[in-house]
C-alpha cells in the first residue's frame, strides 16, 4: 500500500526525514571541522582574502583543471564580475532556460540589453540562432551549461571569434564536469560556478569565477574587494564579493568527501537510467547521451527527464503524483522567466518554441549523495503508476 503525504512539514522536522527532497547538501562532520574552526579564531583573520580562502582557490583550480580561478560569494555575484569584467556594454545573448540569476543584471543594468536565443535539444543555447541572433549591436554570448550538460562550445567559440564577440558561461551546475579529460571551467573568456548549498559542491554559499590561463582574472580579484587595487587607488566600481574564511574552511573539509559523494550520484543516475529504460514508457526522454558519453565526465548533479505531451499535463501529473507520495521533484526551469510581470517587456515566448517546449515537460529526479537504490525504486514506481504501467522487478 503506498503511503500518502500531505502537506510538506518543515526542515528539519522529524516528518522531513520522510521525504526525498531534489538535492541534499553534502555536509562534513562537526568533529572535522572544529580543528579548522579553532585555526580560524586563533588566527583572528575571519575574511578579505584569508589563508583558507586562498588554500581553496589553490584546490579548486587543480581539481577543476583550470588555470585560474577567484572565489565569491555566491554564482550570481560570480556571473557580474565575469559580464563586468569582460563586456562594456551592449547586447548580450542567452537564454532563458535558466535561473534568473542568469540574466538579471543583463535586464536590471541599463549597460546591458538581453537577447533572448532559443535551446536546442540539449537544452542549452543553439548555435545556429545565436549567429542568426548577431546584430551590430551584439557584444557577448553567455552561454549556461545546463544540468552540467556542456554546451556546443567548438561552434559558439568559432562563431565568436568571427564576430568578435566575448563568449562566457554560465557552469553553475558544473562542478567537476570534463570534456576530454579537461576541466569545463576552461572555456570561453570566464566561467562562473555556484557553491550554493544545493549543488554538487557547497560552502553554504559560495561560487567563483575561472579561466584558462594563469592571471587572467585579475579585474575579477579586483572587482570582488569593491574594486581596490591594495595600497593604490580604487581602479574599478565593484562590490564586495569576498568569500569569508568559514566558508573557505567548510568548502575544504566538504572537498574530502566528494570522490565517495560522486560515486554515489553515479550510481543514483545508473539505476534510474536502467529502471526508466525498462518501463519503456512512449514519449519518455532520458539523458542517455550525456550519462553514456565517453568524451564526457559528467557530475550527476541533476537527473532531468522530460515527459513529452502538449502542454504540461503529463509531467505535472507525475509531478503531483510523486509530490504525494513525499517525492519532491523539482520544474527546474520551469517558467520563471514568463511567470513573471517583471520581464512582460521581453516576453519573448512565442519565438522560442524549444525553451518552451522544454519549460512544460521537464521534471528534475531527487539525486543527492545519500540516496540508495530503494530510493530511486520509490521514484520509478511512482512514474510508471502514473501511466499505468508496472515495473519490471515487481
Ligand atoms: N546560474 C544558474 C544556472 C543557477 O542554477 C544558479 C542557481 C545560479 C546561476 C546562481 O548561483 P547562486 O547565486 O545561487 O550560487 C536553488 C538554489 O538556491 C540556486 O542556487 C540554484 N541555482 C537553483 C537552481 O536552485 P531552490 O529555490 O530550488 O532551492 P530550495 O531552497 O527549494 O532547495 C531545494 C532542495 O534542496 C530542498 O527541497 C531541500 C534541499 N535543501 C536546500 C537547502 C537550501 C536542503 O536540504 N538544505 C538546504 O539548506 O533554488
Amino acid at each position: 500500500m503506498t503511503r500518502r503525504f500531505s502537506t510538506i512539514p518543515e526542515p528539519g522536522s522529524a516528518e522531513w526525514e520522510n521525504w526525498l527532497t531534489v538535492t541534499s547538501p553534502l555536509l562534513p562532520d562537526l568533529e572535522e571541522l572544529l580543528p579548522l574552526l579553532k585555526d580560524m579564531l586563533d588566527r583572528r583573520w575571519v575574511t578579505n582574502q584569508g589563508p583558507f580562502v586562498r588554500q581553496l582557490e589553490t584546490e579548486l583550480r587543480d581539481r577543476l583543471d583550470v588555470g585560474a580561478l577567484a572565489l565569491v560569494t555566491n554564482g550570481t555575484s560570480a556571473l557580474e564580475l565575469a559580464i563586468r569584467s569582460c563586456v562594456e556594454e551592449g547586447e548580450v545573448l542567452c537564454t532563458s532556460f535558466s535561473f534568473p540569476a542568469t540574466w538579471n543584471l543583463l535586464v536590471d543594468n541599463p549597460r546591458y540589453a538581453p537577447v533572448f536565443v532559443d535551446i536546442g535539444d540539449d537544452f542549452n543555447i543553439d548555435p545556429a540562432q545565436v549567429e542568426a541572433a548577431i546584430t551590430p549591436r551584439t557584444r557577448a554570448v553567455l552561454a549556461v551549461h545546463a544540468y552540467g550538460y556542456p554546451c556546443k562550445h567548438a561552434e559558439l567559440k568559432r562563431i565568436c571569434d568571427a564576430h568578435d564577440l566575448a563568449l562566457l558561461y554560465d557552469a553553475a551546475h558544473c562542478f567537476g564536469v570534463r570534456v576530454g579529460g579537461r576541466g569545463i571551467g576552461r572555456w570561453g573568456q570566464f566561467s562562473t560556478f555556484s557553491f550554493h548549498a544545493t549543488k554538487v559542491f557547497n560552502t553554504l554559499e559560495g561560487g567563483c569565477v575561472t579561466a584558462a590561463e594563469p592571471d587572467s582574472l585579475q579585474e575579477v580579484e579586483l572587482r570582488r574587494n569593491f574594486g581596490f587595487r591594495p595600497g593604490e587607488t580604487q581602479q574599478y566600481f565593484g562590490q564586495n564579493a569576498k568569500m569569508d574564511e568559514f566558508r573557505a574552511l567548510f568548502g575544504l573539509v566538504t572537498l574530502r568527501h566528494m570522490e565517495q559523494a560522486q560515486k554515489v550520484r553515479a550510481q543514483v543516475s545508473a539505476t534510474y537510467l536502467s529502471l526508466l529504460s525498462a518501463l519503456q514508457l512512449d514519449g519518455l526522454w532520458l539523458p542517455k547521451d550525456v550519462l553514456g558519453s565517453t568524451e564526457i565526465q559528467h557530475n550527476h548533479a541533476y537527473f532531468p527527464i522530460r515527459l513529452e505531451s502538449e502542454g504540461t499535463q503529463i509531467r505535472d501529473r507525475v509531478f503531483e503524483e510523486l509530490r504525494s507520495r513525499g517525492i519532491l521533484a523539482r520544474r527546474y526551469f520551469s517558467n520563471l522567466f514568463n511567470s513573471s510581470p517583471l520581464y512582460a517587456d521581453l516576453n519573448t515566448w512565442g519565438s522560442l518554441p524549444g525553451t518552451r517546449k522544454a519549460t512544460q515537460e521537464i521534471l528534475c529526479l531527487p539525486i543527492h549523495h545519500e540516496m540508495t537504490e530503494e530510493d530511486c525504486v520509490r521514484v520509478v514506481r511512482g512514474i510508471a503508476d502514473c501511466y499505468g504501467q508496472e515495473m519490471r522487478s515487481e
